[in-house]
């Protein structure tokens, strides 16, 4: 497993509330998102991770979700092509900002789209979720540039799921070969052969939970995942996340780790 070091987060901004959702859960509270923000940064730093703050973007509502922008390897960082155009400026702070830590970068290039948050590193392997933001021309750059840094790849297309905004909103890896997966993905073949924490519908959101170094950073209120967690002999890292599932948000796509 990755040892991480640092991430990069982005506080939700003023427009916050503009964003694009799905979920039927009301608008969302931004005092309340900025103080779960908070959490979640001194989770990632109890986790032992050196944190970049970039500034809120006001002209990109969706900001926050700076997991979406990119994908980070050891040794290259490559800037994704955001599958909702109202996503695609996002990427120009967060290039300059991995600049300082990457001496090499690449990027998704049109007609590919790609968000991040559609890519399940799994130790030398890598899932890549085809959606309707991940489109097949994207994924198959990241699955060659991917391949170039000598990781395996294979593409997991969950076009027809309408629970499943992008593929790690139903999966998670949490190392020693063990991934977590919605009921919905816990029978693809794709998962065959891995050791797998099936999550009730339920309970679906905390599916998207991070793997760093010895913890685990998962969504509070989830008691059985946790047990099941803890029982890997792994550290539990519980935060509040509700504002953040208003507005689609999954837990991994408020940091870039690396
Ligand atoms: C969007 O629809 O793009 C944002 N409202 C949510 C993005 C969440 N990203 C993620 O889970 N990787």
């Amino acid at each position: 497993m990755t040892h991480f070091t640092r991430a990069i987060v982005r506080p939700p901004g003023a427009t916050y509330a503009d964003g694009i959702t799905s979920a039927d859960l009301g608008a969302p509270d931004l005092p309340l998102a900025l103080e779960q923000h908070q959490g979640y940064c001194a989770a990632l730093e109890a986790a032992g991770l050196t944190l970049t703050h970039l500034p809120p973007e006001d002209a990109y509502p969706d900001s926050t979700f700076v997991e979406d922008t990119a994908v980070l390897t050891p040794a290259l960082a490559i800037i994704s092509h955001p599958g909702a155009p109202s996503r695609q400026g996002e990427i120009h702070t967060v290039r300059a900002a991995l600049t300082g830590f990457y001496p090499r970068l690449a990027a998704i290039e049109p007609p590919g789209t790609l968000d991040g948050g559609d890519i399940c590193e799994a130790g030398d392997h890598v899932f890549i979720g085809v959606t309707a933001r991940t489109n097949p021309a994207g994924a198959a750059q990241l699955a060659a540039l991917l391949q170039g840094e000598g990781f395996t790849t294979s593409l997991v297309d969950v076009r027809g799921s309408t629970a499943l905004l992008h593929l790690k909103t139903g999966m998670s890896y949490l190392g020693d070969r063990t991934l977590v997966l919605v009921d919905e993905l816990a029978e693809r073949p794709e998962f065959a052969g891995y050791r797998i924490i099936r999550v009730p519908t339920a309970a679906a959101y905390a599916a998207n939970c991070i793997r760093v170094n010895d913890a685990v950073i998962l969504p509070a209120g989830y008691p059985a995942l946790e047990a099941q967690i803890a029982a890997l002999g792994l550290r539990l890292l519980p935060v509040p996340m509700s504002e953040y599932q208003k507005m689609d948000g999954g837990l991994s796509c408020l940091s870039l780790r690396f």
